[in-house]
């Protein structure tokens, strides 16, 4: 029996919540729940809640947050650092203005990239709250080449793609793959029930993960771990990994990975 299925009293802990969760914190990957993260609030941020999911003082070179955002909340006033921003909205509506293009609406599966040093607002729709997960990251310039520009999309419109051949796979690349100007990619990784990669990979690439749609095996380093639906993994770089899908109906989730960009030493 999980302890879930006993009733749950208003007012008392739960029986089996006391030290019992999935969520690891290992030396090169974290596995993080929802129900564990606790509220931040921001001063450039109004009627928003912030959960931080990975961040330096975890041991990733970027950070990933979820915004949730109140109806009547957004940016206080419009945002300019000198880092890259990546914006996806998981639930409800959102409007984004980045530098001077006039404001675009955002439903959910829509996303945004601001490069660095460019100004950007977000509003939330006045009909619901929105969740918004997003990656902020400092920008790594390469010689010769000049930094992106501004992305607002729906991922609906983007056809499905599969560069692996393997049955049951499905990516959507939410920035331009290949193109050196971007330091990470933003990929919806889709599975099949029961389609897993071929391999356990290890890479120099660190990955944000967070779970949209349906449920799973992850390996991380040494030990396997269930994950479904919020749930959100930092894999460090060169931490072992693999994803076997077991629920009924597809899995799909969301992958940060820095790219393009030589080791410094
Ligand atoms: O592209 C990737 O590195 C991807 N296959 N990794 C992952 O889903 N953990
Ligand atoms: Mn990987």
């Amino acid at each position: 029996m999980h302890p879930t299925d006993l009733p749950a009293q208003p007012g008392v802990v739960r029986p089996g919540a006391i030290g019992h969760s999935r969520a690891v914190v290992g030396r090169n990957f974290a596995f993080i729940l929802p129900e564990g993260v606790l509220n931040s609030r921001l001063p450039a941020w109004s009627s928003t809640t912030v959960r931080f999911l990975a961040a330096p003082s975890l041991g990733a070179a970027f950070v990933q947050f979820m915004l949730e955002i109140e109806p009547s909340g957004g940016t206080a006033q419009p945002i300019r650092v000198d880092l890259q921003h990546f914006f996806y909205v998981v639930t409800g509506a959102v409007d984004i203005s980045i530098g001077t293009e006039a404001p675009a609406s955002l439903t959910a599966g829509g996303f945004a990239y601001v490069p660095p040093g460019t100004s950007f607002a977000m509003h939330c729709h006045l009909t619901a709250p929105a969740r918004v997960i997003a990656v902020k990251k400092r920008y790594e310039m390469a010689d010769g080449i000049a930094a992106p520009t501004a992305i607002v999309a729906q991922h609906q419109a983007m056809p499905m793609t599969n560069h692996t051949g393997l049955q049951g796979r499905g990516f959507k690349h939410l920035l331009p793959m290949g193109d050196l100007r971007f330091d990470f990619e933003m990929n919806l990784m889709f599975f099949q029930p029961g389609v897993c990669f071929p391999a356990v990979e290890i890479h120099i690439m660190e990955h944000g993960l967070l779970m949209l749609e349906g449920q799973g095996l992850y390996y991380l380093c040494n030990s396997w771990h269930e994950i479904w639906v919020d749930n959100f993994i930092w894999m460090g770089s060169f931490c072992p990994q693999q994803f076997y899908p077991t629920g009924a109906s597809q899995a799909v989730y969301l992958l940060y990975k820095n790219v393009n960009r030589d080791v410094v030493l």
